[in-house]
């Protein structure tokens, strides 16, 4: 029984509850636990096996929670979820996945019409059954409409790089506009998510402008339709499925907008309780002081920090907006300094032509001094990965040859002989001890027999922790975003037997693999691992990917010092040889 597993039953309860129009206390105490828990990386189910630990140490877990969650892990099942579900058909569940239902029109839907499945929703819609109905209304039936074809096209999530890209485009389109002030995309987008829903653009404009802001807005090319327009927000769908949400305000509450949109909603909520005890009510135009006779005077909301000034807390940066630990760091006065990429002195992690990169190894180094690096690793496959051309003992020594012979002609940056080496399926290195010793910089990784159980996968990673000439684990969980779930790690002895051993972990920057994820990243630190931040690059090109590595670390809440990669060489010299 995983977190997830856990978390995702409370939150079916949350679901169902709703749907039954429950109290919403109830509500939200499903909700809340199922967050804490998915967000924990350390295993619910092995406290509840501990004798020394109680679940109602964790955040938001009381008794009752707790008992439902020792069923859950002791006997897999949850009978008052069991009983909660004989209650309602489960296609019924699918409902509320459809953007624009949400658990209380689904709810509706059921007992008014009887639907029961999303073919059931479309065909009530098409017969204009549902406009009928107390609440909904034509519009209504036509956002469901749109929102089944979403359900049914699969509700992916952008990845962040991607989404990136078409900001980037539309901030170039809109700056040509003369009525903009000023234009953000918020959200999850700039919280640095690994995945974005859809985007929040927000633009300062006057009054008389919003209408041609809008238009332009519109003419964005790849926008496939215009979902809503309203007097001063739009949102629109490109032909990717992606959607994108515009908002146009005033001067004065242009950071308070900002603040709102950037979120997270978790983070907004907790914000909002803190302004309350201070009489003080902050919304997207604006912080007010809440009167004695209950009406509210601006106070501030031009520019974001005004918000945070005003209720004396320093300004977060929008990484770390998660309602994880950021209100606790400020309450200390300890809030992190994020890892910044001009922090990042050395990348180690790359390949070249020798294996399955693009690039030469001459090629490769020259690209990484023009990018300013101090210190590289090349770190080719090994033969187990057959596929991309993987180098067995002879040819491995012979390019750390090929490197001594021609680091000379490189100034200013130091050339590591690596090698990123398979862990075998069955346990232990792909190459000999006696070889992996030759090297600077030895890389351990799974690709192979990733399906294997949680024990299995767990027993070849801490091997590799337990080789002497081992110095770091590559994308340690194996996931690939939106496309391969992680394979089944015990990541928290992963981490307990890198502390042991002093290796490090890595964070693969790829855009498609951020591997580790934030929240591992945050884990890792409270064990005292070092971080390394590495592109993976199989190509020149591929050394740029170092800033999506870097934002995800600092999601993570991870400062300079907490990634090995930011110390000069001498210093990570030391490091490497244990000092
Ligand atoms: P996404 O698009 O799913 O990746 O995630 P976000 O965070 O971009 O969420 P989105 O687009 O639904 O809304 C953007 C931000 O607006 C969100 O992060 C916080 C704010 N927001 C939206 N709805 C609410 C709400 O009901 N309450 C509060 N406090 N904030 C909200
Ligand atoms: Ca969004
Ligand atoms: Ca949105
Ligand atoms: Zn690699």
């Amino acid at each position: 029984m995983t977190n997830k597993d856990i978390a995702a039953a409370f939150d079916l309860i949350g679901d169902i509850l709703e749907f039954q129009n429950a109290n919403p206390f109830r509500v939200r105490a499903y909700r809340n636990a199922a967050r804490g828990i998915g967000d924990m990386t350390e295993s619910v189910a092995e406290i509840v096996h501990d004798p020394a630990r109680e679940l109602t140490d964790l955040p938001g877990i009381g008794k009752d929670l707790a008992e439902k969650i020792t069923q859950l892990v002791t006997t897999g099942h949850l009978k008052y979820l069991e009983e909660l579900q004989t209650q309602i058909p489960s296609t019924v569940l699918a409902l509320l996945r459809v953007p624009g239902m949400g658990p209380k029109k689904a709810a509706v839907l059921f007992k008014e019409l009887g639907i029961e499945t999303l073919d059931q929703l479309r065909v009530a819609c098409q017969e204009q059954r549902v406009r009928a109905l107390k609440g909904f209304g034509a519009k209504t039936e036509e956002t469901i409409l749109k929102g089944l074809a979403i359900a049914e096209a699969g509700d992916q999530r952008t990845k962040w790089a991607v989404a990136d890209a078409i900001v980037g485009e539309m901030l170039g389109h809109m700056r040509v506009l003369k009525g903009i002030k000023q234009i953000e995309a918020a959200g999850s987008y700039r919280r640095r998510c690994e995945t974005i829903g859809d985007l929040d653009f927000l633009v300062e404009a006057s009054e008389k402008q919003i209408d041609a802001v809008m238009d332009h807005f519109g003419k964005f090319p790849g926008i496939a339709e215009v979902i809503a327009r309203g007097d001063t927000k739009m949102s629109v769908r490109m032909a990717t499925g992606m959607q994108m949400d515009l908002r146009v305000v005033p001067k004065e509450s242009f950071g308070a907008a900002l603040q709102y949109f950037t979120g997270s909603k978790a983070h907004n909520v907790r914000l909002r309780g803190l302004a309350k005890k201070q009489q003080l009510k902050i919304s997207e135009w604006g912080i007010f002081r809440v009167e004695g006779d209950g009406s509210e005077t601006y106070l501030a909301g031009k520019k974001e920090k005004e918000i945070y000034d005003t209720l004396e807390l320093p300004y977060f940066p929008p990484e770390i907006r998660e309602d994880r630990e950021e209100f606790e760091w400020a309450k200390k006065g300890k809030l992190p300094k994020l890892v910044e990429l001009a922090d990042i002195r050395g990348d180690l992690h790359m390949h070249t032509n020798e294996s399955d990169g693009h690039n030469t190894l001459e090629e490769m180094i020259a690209a990484a001094q023009a990018r300013g690096l101090e210190y590289i690793a090349i770190t080719d496959h090994s033969k187990r990965v057959s596929m991309a051309r993987g180098l067995d003992a002879k040819r491995l020594l012979a390019q750390w040859a090929e490197i001594e012979r021609i680091k000379e002609q490189f100034e200013g940056i130091q050339i590591l002989k690596g090698i990123e080496c398979d862990i075998l399926e069955s346990g232990g290195m792909d190459l000999p001890d006696d070889v992996l010793a030759q090297g600077d910089w030895v890389i351990a990784s799974v690709h192979y027999g990733q399906n294997q159980p949680i024990e299995k996968i767990t027993e070849r990673i801490l091997g590799a922790l337990e080789n002497p000439h081992v110095d770091i684990i590559a994308h340690p969980t194996g996931r690939l975003i939106n496309k391969r779930e992680a394979y089944a790690v015990d990541i928290e002895q992963v981490f307990d037997a890198a502390a042991k051993h002093k290796k490090l972990l890595e964070l693969n920057a790829n855009p498609a693999r951020l591997d580790l994820n934030d929240l591992h990243c945050a884990a890792a630190k409270r064990h005292g691992i070092p971080i390394v931040i590495s592109t993976d690059a199989h190509s020149t090109d591929g050394l740029d990917v170092m800033r999506y590595g870097v934002l995800q670390a600092r999601r993570g809440g991870l400062t300079a010092s907490d990634v090995a990669n930011t110390l000069p060489w001498g210093k990570f010299e030391k490091l490497l040889k244990g000092g």
